[in-house]
């Protein structure tokens, strides 16, 4: 891949894993996925959701409040969790099996305690970057490939707001699985359309 293509791994962590907190259905599954693209690349930068403890996105945090319902907050409806990606936590740590150690950059995400970060980008509130534009920007991207999890919030938040920071988006299907809660897959891929972020297979990259 030139060097103005990026590849963004979203979220390949315990916890989004059969058997962790916030498990997605086949998550382990795109992992081989991942690993060989990212060979590909020369530019790769991974993300880690990274909550504290009582975080406003945990059910738990919202006496009565069961995971996957919602509430609103200050900035917009929030869907609340199982308590998840707690900051050095295992369920935190990537998964074992990502074998990208030549990943440059690490972008940890949702790390303040009242404002949720699906995306990359920026944070919940809509106002807060975290630094990724920028870096990208410096390094003369101008196309970020995206995979990991969760296809529906924090790949398809990350791959929107890539668009609206000026960036092609290019979603790499078959290395991403989603959650699924009340239609937000469906949601995501009909942003995707009306906002220009691509959808490709990963034999299309490697
Ligand atoms: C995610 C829900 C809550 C994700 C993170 O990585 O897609 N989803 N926190
Ligand atoms: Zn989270």
């Amino acid at each position: 891949m030139d060097a103005a293509a990026a590849l963004l791994i979203v979220d390949i962590q315990n916890d989004f894993l059969p058997g962790g907190a916030l498990a997605v259905p086949g998550g382990d599954e795109v992992i081989p996925t991942v690993n060989r693209v990212a060979l590909h690349f020369d530019k790769v930068v991974l993300t880690q959701d990274w909550h504290p403890p009582g975080h406003i996105s945990f059910a738990s945090s919202h006496p009565g409040k069961s995971p996957f319902s919602t509430i609103d907050l200050p900035y917009g409806r929030q869907v609340l969790w199982p308590d998840h990606c707690v900051q050095g936590t295992f369920g935190a740590r990537f998964a074992d099996k990502l074998a990208v150690p030549q990943a440059q950059a690490v972008i940890r995400k949702g790390y303040h305690a009242h404002t949720d970060s699906y995306s990359a980008f920026l944070e919940a509130d809509r106002r807060t970057p975290t630094g990724l534009a920028g870096l990208l920007r410096e390094r003369g991207v101008t196309t970020v490939y995206l995979a990991g999890l969760a296809l529906d919030f924090c790949v398809a938040w990350s791959a929107l707001d890539a668009r609206s920071a000026g960036f092609e988006a290019i979603v790499i299907e078959d290395g991403c699985r989603a959650i699924d809660t009340n239609g937000s897959l469906e949601a995501a891929l009909r942003a995707f359309d009306s906002a220009g972020v691509r959808r490709i297979g990963s034999d299309a990259v490697a």
